[in-house]
């Protein structure tokens, strides 16, 4: 198939892995990338390094495209940004902030910018300054989120902008990729629908939680920071929520948790990390690889699509039936 998305990233899919810091790296993305879709290095909490280095092994495992994902709230973004350009690589998506300082530059090294927006707002800028597309991700995400969901956001943002509208929030399958082209997408992002991939790099421990967890499993904390995360219900997250109550009180005692959170819950400490992750890992049963994710969702969401309304109740009719 062929939509905007997939003729302005050269990609077979148009089916885009969510950012994930500290989780997705090189090997994720390659494995993403050759399964046809777009693989993205995080560059969220990482060194420039590390990034140069993730940079060129994927180049190394693909000849497909391959982007970055760039947390906007961390403080070597000027250096990130500037590194990106030299590598060329070949699409920046952005989270957590406004790219807006960047985009320029990046336009002027021949990468695609992609933008994630929460908000109608920050999609009209940035289709403003010239961003090739957007990814409107619903609060449903993992990770860092906005208020709105995917099902109010995405016909929002793609009433206001011209450009293509990458659907993200609460996605893992082919009714998701359906809903979200109803709703007037032209791609999806998946995040959560990768994190239990073989090639995911997290722990066993993190992987058999996303796995085992139900719709109610996730919990948003830092709302009372203005930093809110959705992430799985745990130790950390209720002892979180507590602190919020009374920032004031427990901001040190706060912002000691949060130190290093992300890396020990990628290491496997599933009672003390951050185990980011969207409410749709509620029907994620199966581990599977990246490439089969990719195909799965492709061949789930044409046989759907090829059905008309009365065939769809039909066979939602026929599988309640079988419950
Ligand atoms: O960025 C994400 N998800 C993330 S980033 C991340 S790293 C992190 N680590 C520790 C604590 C918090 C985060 C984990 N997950 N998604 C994209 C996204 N961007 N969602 C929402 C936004 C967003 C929100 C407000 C983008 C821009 C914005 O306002 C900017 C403005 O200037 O209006």
């Amino acid at each position: 198939m062929r939509t905007r998305i997939t003729d302005l990233l050269g990609i077979r899919y148009p089916i885009i892995q969510g950012g994930m810091a500290r989780i997705a790296d090189a090997r994720l993305a390659a494995a993403v990338s050759n399964g046809g879709g777009l693989g993205i290095i995080a560059c969220g909490g990482a060194s420039v390094d590390w990034v140069e280095e993730q940079v060129k092994l994927a180049r190394s495992l693909t000849d497909a495209p391959i982007g970055c994902n760039v947390m906007m709230m961390d403080r070597n973004v000027p250096d990130i940004a500037a590194l990106l350009c030299e590598l060329r690589i070949d699409v920046i998506a952005t989270g957590a902030g406004s790219p807006a300082d960047y985009i320029d530059a990046w336009k002027e090294a021949g990468i695609k910018v992609v933008p994630v927006v929460a908000s109608t707002a920050l999609a009209s800028r940035m289709a403003r300054l010239g961003a090739d597309a957007v990814v409107a991700e619903g609060t449903e995400s993992g990770g860092h989120i906005g208020e709105l969901t995917t099902m109010a956001l995405v016909p929002a943002v793609c009433e206001t902008v011209d450009i293509p509208v990458i659907a993200a929030g609460g996605i893992a399958d082919g009714r998701g990729m359906v809903a979200a082209f109803a709703l007037g997408a032209e791609g999806v992002q998946c995040g959560t629908r990768f994190l239990t991939v073989e090639e995911c790099p997290i722990a066993e421990e993190y992987k058999l939680k996303v796995l085992d967890a139900k719709d109610s499993d996730t919990i948003v904390t830092g709302r009372g920071t203005g930093h809110p995360a959705r992430m799985v219900k745990n130790q950390f997250a209720r002892k979180a929520r507590k602190l919020e109550a009374n920032v004031e009180a427990n901001g040190e005692e706060l912002e000691q948790m949060y130190l290093g959170a992300l890396r020990r819950a990628v290491s496997g400490d599933v009672d003390n990390g951050t185990l980011m992750a969207g409410q749709i890992m509620a029907v994620i049963r199966e581990r599977k690889t990246a490439a089969d994710v990719i195909e799965d969702m492709m061949r789930e969401a044409e046989a759907l699509g090829a059905l008309d309304l009365q065939q769809m109740a039909e066979a939602n009719a026929a599988r309640a039936r079988q419950l």
